[in-house]
């Protein structure tokens, strides 16, 4: 695919995306969505691939959806176009580790589309916020399902409710994001620790992801129960007696990621 709106490359077991519509502080329109969506699937169905980063600008991972795209949209035309299940919904497809790294803005859906990668990288400049009140609209991307599961109902409610933007400090606090560094740091830090999690044994990796997002999702009872049959299914796995060997042999384990 001819991307124009996102760069993409990989760098060793890491497939990077920068989002690339800097004028417009990475909006996302359908063309961007998609272009992402392409991309993520890429990389989630290349062997060579173990972990996928998702960055944007200094200034800017993505100040929201694309308010001049849909400025007059009707409710019909929003349908027909899919919007939100025709591309937003791609990155919960993905099975393997996606990372954000968050530099300036992240508003609205860029917050939302930091919120549903799985481990989010701020730097000091990032700025995390829900503002569509101020445009009588709601987050429609997730937002209101993730947010309070991510920071909890009270910090999520004002949020939402009153446009209230988070730094970078405060989103750690909270939990909304895992570490802060400071900016010039931020895509070499997102790029060690990806490289660090491809090294690991790659079905583990996706295992243990789809367990954690479990938690999110239902009953205790039920979580545990999930967890369970995937660790059983660890035991069909060479990487897993290769790793388990190896500690007892104290050596470096060789993952064929298998
Ligand atoms: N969409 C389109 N264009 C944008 C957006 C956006 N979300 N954000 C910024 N831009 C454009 C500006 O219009 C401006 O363009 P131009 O230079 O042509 O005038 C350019 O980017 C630079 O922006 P500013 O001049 O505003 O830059 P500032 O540094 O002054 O301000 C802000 C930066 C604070 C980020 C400001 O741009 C802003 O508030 N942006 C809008 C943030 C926002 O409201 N985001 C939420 C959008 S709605 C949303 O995401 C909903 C998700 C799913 C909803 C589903 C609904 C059905």
């Amino acid at each position: 695919m001819d991307y124009r709106n996102i760069l993409v490359r990989t760098e060793a077991r890491v497939g990077l995306v920068t989002l690339n519509r800097p004028r417009q502080l990475n909006a996302l329109n359908d063309a961007l969505m998609d272009e992402l969506g392409a991309a993520l699937l890429g990389f989630d169905a290349d062997p060579a691939i173990g972990a996928i980063v998702i960055t944007g600008g200094d200034k800017a991972f993505a100040a929201g959806a694309d308010i001049e795209a849909m400025a007059d949209w009707d409710c019909m035309q929003v349908q027909e176009r899919q919007f939100i299940t025709r591309n937003w919904e791609t990155l919960r497809q993905v099975r393997k580790p996606v990372l954000a790294a968050v530099a300036g803005y992240a508003m609205g859906g860029g917050c939302e589309l930091a919120l549903g990668c799985d481990i989010v990288i701020a730097a000091e400049s990032a700025q995390f916020a829900l503002p569509e009140i101020k445009l009588a609209m709601l987050p429609g991307a997730g937002g209101t399902q993730r947010l309070p599961r991510a920071i909890g109902k009270a910090k999520a409610m004002d949020m939402c409710l009153s446009a209230r933007a988070l730094t970078a400090q405060e989103a750690d606090r909270y939990g909304l994001v895992s570490r802060v560094v400071p900016d010039e740091q931020l895509l070499d830090a997102a790029l060690a620790l990806a490289t660090r999690i491809a090294g690991f044994s790659l079905p583990a990796l996706m295992a243990i992801k789809e367990c954690v997002n479990r938690a999110d999702q239902g009953a205790l009872d039920e979580g545990i129960l999930f967890e369970r049959r995937a660790l059983y299914a660890r035991f069909a796995s060479a990487d897993a007696h290769e790793g388990m060997h190896a500690f007892l042999g104290k050596r470096a384990p060789n993952f064929l990621h298998r």
